[in-house]
């Protein structure tokens, strides 16, 4: 009963996708994977969800048209990419075969696909290679380069460019579905982010009727962590401050936090966007303990608060508006004083002006 419901769901959200698709994709594109029967593809370095999902999902969107593919990637993928069922296929070395098509996904530049990159580029001019990528700084003008800025996640592309291909996307018990939602939820925080369209609403609606569990994905790529990294986080928070009247609150970590947590530096993700919640407050920061002489400075500010790129300038860092960062030439004891001086500055001169 569900599984009809779910068909009835797939065929209307690929009747709805299918003139979005034939409009957007560029006909080179289908044409060379159309005729591509061994393909080689590769995410960029330290691949993300998006990367690998969209580099997983096409390997077997072309398998079904009986094309030999390899996904070639510099880097292993981090452990919490097993949410994708096909992840052990990624490979790190190139296969015996040569290509006769060579795609880069989720980046436009094989220097920034590392050692898989390098390989990609040593093959004879004479393969054609194509992009998937939907980074705004991309400007290849190929015809075989997909360059979507207005795209979510480069799988929301490759969605796309399946039922191009007229491929059958529920198949293999929801895997490709399931690799195409895990780079959907990745780059979207569950379609959280402004990045979120209407398009991407219904390329997520094909996606799980076509059997991709979107909500056991979004937890285990953002709701679940070692026990380490919550002890960590809990250590930091539990020592939040705040300054300014309230408007500012901040934590410090110390290298001594990890040792006492077992935990791993990239486990204080996630820190400075715990902090950026208080209400009462506009401006986050958090410092982290980089070495003797330096800290790095995270910072989040929010709407009608202070410019977190001002903040950052003062060390010589940069970012966003409302999502920032410098390293700080001082020890964590001193850096936590002069970043709070240099936001309290910068709030003097907003109201002096
Ligand atoms: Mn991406």
């Amino acid at each position: 009963m569900q599984s009809e419901r779910h068909a009835e769901a797939l065929a209307r959200a690929t009747a709805t996708l299918a003139p979005v698709a034939a409009a957007v994709v560029p006909a080179a594109l289908v044409a060379l994977l159309s005729g591509a029967r061994r393909v080689w593809i590769t995410p960029h370095e330290r691949p993300d969800g998006d990367a690998l999902g969209a580099a997983l999902a096409l390997q077997a969107i072309l398998e079904q048209r009986g094309a030999e593919v390899a996904v070639i990637s510099a880097d292993a993928p981090a452990a919490v990419y097993d949410v994708i069922p096909t992840i052990g296929r990624v490979v790190r070395t190139a296969p015996a075969w040569e290509p006769d098509a060579a795609i880069l996904v989720d980046c436009a530049d094989p220097a920034r696909a590392g050692s898989a990159g390098a390989l990609m580029a040593a093959l004879p001019a004479t393969i054609p290679r194509a992009i998937l990528d939907h980074h705004v700084s991309n400007h290849s003008d190929a015809p075989t380069a997909w360059i979507d800025p207005t795209a979510a996640a480069t799988c929301e592309m490759v969605t796309l460019l399946g039922i191009a291909l007229g491929a059958d996307l529920a198949a293999d018990n929801g895997a490709i579905a399931s690799a195409l939602g895990a780079g959907l939820i990745m780059d979207t925080a569950t379609f959280q982010h402004g990045n979120t369209t209407p398009r991407t609403l219904q390329v997520a609606a094909l996606l799980l009727a076509a059997g991709a569990p979107i909500s056991e994905i979004s937890r285990r790529l953002y709701r679940s962590r070692p026990l380490s990294q919550l002890q960590l986080h809990a250590r930091v928070l539990g020592r939040v401050e705040r300054s300014d009247a309230g408007r500012t609150v901040w934590a410090a970590l110390s290298l001594a936090d990890l040792s006492a947590t077992g935990s791993t530096a990239e486990e204080s993700e996630g820190i400075v966007d715990a902090l950026a919640q208080v209400v009462e407050a506009d401006v986050a920061l958090f410092l982290k303990e980089d070495g003797p002489t330096a800290t790095r400075l995270s910072i989040r500010t929010k709407e009608l608060g202070p410019d977190a790129t001002k903040i950052a300038a003062v060390f010589g860092g940069g970012g966003h508006a409302r999502a920032a960062g410098a390293t700080i030439a001082l020890p964590l004891a001193e850096a936590s004083g002069a970043a709070l001086k240099a936001v309290a500055e910068l709030r003097a001169g907003a109201s002096a002006s």
